[in-house]
C-alpha cells in the first residue's frame, strides 16, 4: 500500500510541539491546563485551522477538528492527548493527536472520499498527574465523570480543574459523540523494541486502582528516641511498598508509589506524616480485584503493625477493557498490507481508549519505544515508524468513514 501523508510535516511537527513546556532546566513539564498546556493547545488550535478543519473545544477543554464527511452524523475520531507528565519525552500521546491531525489534513488537500465525518481530538487530563482521575476529558466526554466532578477536581496545591481551565481560557461550549474510536501510541513499554517488532495490534488495556494514603505517626527525634519506641510512618510505609511489591510480581501486575511527601522532612527527626500515592494495575480483572481489596487490608495492617493512623482515599479506579475483535482485526489487516511485523498485545499503559471501547468501536495501534522508556526524557521511537503507524491510523479512518 502506497503512503499517502506527508512525513517531513508530521515529524516537523511533533519536534515543534515537543519544544514546549521546557523549563529552564530543560525538562519538560506541560502538566494538564498549566502554562506550557496552553501554549500547546494555542499551537494545536492554529494548526487544526491551517488545515481548514472546524476547530470545536468542549467545556473540559477537549479540543477538535472536525472534517465533515458526505454525510451528518457521529464523527470516527482519532484522538489522544497532548498533556504531559513531570519531566515527559515527546511522544506521549502527542504521537496520535498530529498523527490525527496529519491523517485529517491529507484526507482534505486530496480529497479522499469519506462519507461519514472525522475528526481528531486532544483530551484534557489524560495524565492524571495534576488532576484526578486521569482521563479526564475523555470521561466527561463519553458521560463517565460528570462536567461538575471534573470541573472541582483539585491538584496538590489546591487549584480546581475548572479555574485553571478559565484562566488558560478554554471552556467551550461545543458538544460531539464518535461513532468509532482510534487512538495511535506509542507503546511505553519494552516488549515490540526487544522483539524488533514494528507495529503492536492493540487487544486491550490494563485495569487500574489509585489510592492517596497518609500515615500519621509520631515525629521525635532522631537521636534519642529508641527504634521500639517509634511510630514511624515511614516504616508503615516501606512495609506496604515491600508487601505489595512481591504481591504484584507474583500474579504479573504491578504496583506503584510514585509520589510521596514526608514531614516534618528534617534530616534530624523521626517522621510524623507520610502522604503517598499507590498505582496498581493488571490486564486481568480478576486480579486486579483480588490485589485491590488485598492492598487496602495491607494499608490497613501495616499502620496496626508500627501503630500509626491511616486515612486512605481511593482516587482512580478504571477496569481493564479489551476491544472487538473486528477492530483488531482491522489495525492487524492494514499492517500486513503494508508489509509491518506486527503482533498482537495488551497496553500496560492507561489511555483514552478505555473509556471509548465499552461504547464504540475502537482499536489502537502501537509503534516500540526504544528501550521500553516512557513518562521520561528518554523516551524514544523511530520516526519512520512512527509515520508507519500514522498510515495505519489513517486506513482504519477512512475504512470506518466508508463502511
Ligand atoms: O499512566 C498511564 O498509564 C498513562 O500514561 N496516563
Ligand atoms: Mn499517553
Ligand atoms: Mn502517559
Amino acid at each position: 500500500m502506497e503512503n499517502r501523508l506527508n512525513h517531513a510535516r508530521l515529524v516537523s511537527s511533533l519536534e515543534k510541539l515537543g519544544t514546549i513546556g521546557i523549563r529552564e532546566d530543560g525538562k519538560r513539564y506541560r502538566l494538564a491546563l498549566s502554562d506550557g498546556d496552553k501554549q500547546a493547545r494555542d499551537l494545536l488550535c492554529g494548526w487544526i485551522k491551517d488545515a481548514g478543519l472546524e476547530l470545536k473545544i468542549d467545556a473540559i477543554g477537549n479540543i477538535f477538528g472536525l472534517l465533515p464527511g458526505t454525510e451528518n452524523g457521529d464523527p470516527v475520531i482519532a484522538g489522544s492527548h497532548i498533556d504531559t507528565v513531570p519531566n515527559a519525552g515527546m511522544f506521549d500521546g502527542c504521537v496520535g493527536v498530529l498523527s490525527g491531525l496529519e491523517a485529517l489534513r491529507t484526507i482534505a488537500e486530496k480529497k479522499l472520499p469519506h462519507r461519514r465525518p472525522l475528526a481528531v481530538a486532544a483530551w484534557t487530563n489524560e495524565e492524571g498527574s495534576r488532576f484526578l482521575p486521569g482521563v479526564l476529558g475523555s470521561s466527561v466526554f463519553v458521560g463517565d465523570v460528570t462536567l461538575e466532578k471534573a470541573l472541582a477536581a483539585r491538584d496538590f496545591s489546591g487549584m480546581t480543574a475548572g479555574a485553571e481551565l478559565n484562566r488558560i481560557g478554554y471552556a467551550g461550549t461545543d458538544t460531539l459523540k464518535a461513532c468509532a474510536y482510534l487512538e495511535f501510541h506509542v507503546e511505553q513499554g519494552p516488549f515490540l523494541d526487544a522483539e524488533k517488532i514494528e507495529i503492536g495490534v492493540v487487544i486491550g488495556i490494563t485495569g487500574l486502582s489509585r489510592w492517596d494514603v497518609t500515615y500519621k505517626g509520631e515525629a521525635n527525634h532522631a537521636g534519642t528516641t529508641p527504634m521500639n519506641l517509634r511510630h514511624d510512618p515511614l516504616i508503615a510505609a516501606s512495609k506496604l511498598h515491600l508487601a505489595m511489591s512481591a504481591a504484584a510480581a507474583e500474579k504479573n501486575a504491578v504496583f506503584t508509589i510514585g509520589h510521596m511527601e514526608v514531614a516534618p522532612g528534617a534530616v534530624n527527626v523521626v517522621p510524623g506524616t507520610v502522604f503517598f500515592t499507590i498505582d496498581l494495575r493488571s490486564q486481568d480483572r480478576t486480579v486486579l480485584d483480588e490485589l485491590h481489596a488485598r492492598c487496602e487490608a495491607e494499608i490497613r495492617r501495616c499502620a496496626r503493625e508500627v501503630g500509626v493512623e491511616v486515612e486512605c482515599v481511593p482516587t482512580d479506579h478504571a477496569d481493564p477493557v479489551s476491544f472487538a475483535p473486528r477492530m483488531i482485526e482491522k489495525v492487524e489487516r492494514f499492517a500486513n498490507l503494508r508489509g509491518l511485523s506486527n503482533r498482537r498485545m495488551g497496553s500496560g499503559a492507561g489511555h483514552d481508549a478505555q473509556v471509548f471501547a465499552p461504547r464504540v468501536p475502537t482499536a489502537m495501534i502501537f509503534v516500540p519505544s526504544i528501550g521500553g522508556k516512557s513518562h521520561c526524557p528518554e523516551e524514544l521511537s523511530d520516526m519512520k515508524l512512527v509515520c508507519q503507524g500514522a498510515e495505519i491510523l489513517t486506513d482504519c479512518l477512512l475504512e470506518l468513514a466508508n463502511e
